[in-house]
């Protein structure tokens, strides 16, 4: 029967068995992979919880050798499947392969075409999505602290950052060596608009050919600008001008229920109803929040503003039948807390598809 599945995003360092196991056993049967390592020589290497970051961001970009190829996708698909899960999405480009893209550079042509050899690999190794974030300043201006219930350590904004970008940055990570003295020009959102739609020009004859549906992930935080850089879909009625650019099956969302909570205008629940029922979606990122822009925290799926069960209810009315994943949860105090984060959130969703039927 055509419904609702569970998936499981697991991050680059976390490629191995016994994760794959661990997402099995919390009741995915849907996997999503994070090819960039947001972490790399930043303060948060090795570590599994979300990055923040400062004003220099993440980490360093630019470890991608073999990565995106047809032979390691397939491995890790093949891997996956023996423990019982479909590599379903992976989520997010490495700066590197399209710096250039996002910033109208020199290298965007020879970029481009990268990108699709990539999409091509992505197809050919029979994985369906390509989730990507069209962003220039990226996740930034999120903080840390013990937001959730109990004193659980999650994410939050407390403000707009208004810091300018160095060149060498990109999408809150860096290339390089950062430039003291130089700073990323500031765009208009029709220019920030302009260059998604080349993009999408470019690539969705390569995806549609492919089989792989290239999913839009909206702007986190959702502010109009973050560190001076414009963002595209910051409300939710924004994303009609991304499926307004193609009518494609490839031209998709990966929808964000928390990024969505926290938008300032319009009602998750409607933006739900809208972009579900045009069959749009590629795949939802279940989370919950408490507040808006510009101050809001991530917290438990069953503390925050956002009505879990009415959301099921929903996809459930307008016949979803793509796979939820729990995006971020509040770490938890013990000797693995993103684990046991990640656990809860998947109990909780499973209960939440067993029992709410619409
Ligand atoms: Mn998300």
């Amino acid at each position: 029967m055509a419904d609702i599945k569970l998936g499981f995003g697991l991050y680059r360092h976390m490629l191995n068995t016994e994760n794959y196991r661990f997402a099995r056993q919390c009741g995915a049967t849907h996997a999503v992979v994070h090819l960039t390592d947001y972490f790399a020589g930043g303060e948060h290497e090795g570590r599994d919880d979300q990055p923040v970051g400062d004003a220099d961001g993440w980490g360093v970009a630019g470890n991608t050798d073999g990565l995106w190829s047809v032979d390691y996708l397939s491995r890790i698909r093949e891997e996956m499947a023996d423990e019982g899960l479909k590599l379903s999405a992976l989520e997010n480009f490495d700066p590197v392969l399209w710096s250039d893209v996002l910033l109208d550079g020199p290298r965007r042509e020879e970029q481009i075409e990268e990108l699709k050899g990539i999409i091509r690999n992505i197809g050919a190794a029979g994985i369906g999505i390509m989730a990507y974030n069209f962003s220039i300043a990226g996740v930034a201006a999120r903080i840390h602290g013990p937001f959730a219930r109990g004193g659980a350590v999650s994410v939050g904004v407390d403000g707009e950052d208004r810091t300018p970008i160095p060149r060498g940055m990109i999408w809150n990570m860096r290339l390089g060596e950062l430039s003291r003295d130089e700073v990323l020009p500031e765009i208009s959102h029709r220019e920030l608009w302009r260059r998604l739609e080349r993009f999408l020009a470019d690539l969705l004859p390569t995806a549609e050919e492919a089989g792989v549906r290239l999913a839009l992930h909206p702007d986190d935080p959702p502010f109009e600008r973050v560190r001076r850089q414009p963002r595209l879909v910051y409300q939710p009625y924004m994303y009609r001008n991304l499926l307004e650019i193609s009518p494609s099956r490839s031209n998709a969302i990966e929808l964000c229920l928390g990024t969505l909570q926290e938008m300032t205008e319009g009602d998750v629940y409607e933006a739900l109803e809208e972009y579900t029922r045009g069959g749009r979606v590629a795949y939802i990122h279940f989370r919950n929040v408490r507040g808006k822009v510009p101050r809001y925290h991530e917290v438990f799926l069953d503390e925050g503003d956002l009505d879990t069960a009415r959301v099921v209810e929903i996809l459930r009315r307008n016949h979803f039948d793509g796979f939820i994943i729990p995006d971020h949860t509040p770490q938890m105090s013990c000797a693995a807390p993103w684990h046991a984060g990640m656990a809860y959130a998947m109990g909780y969703m499973r209960a939440l598809l067993t029992t709410v039927r619409c």
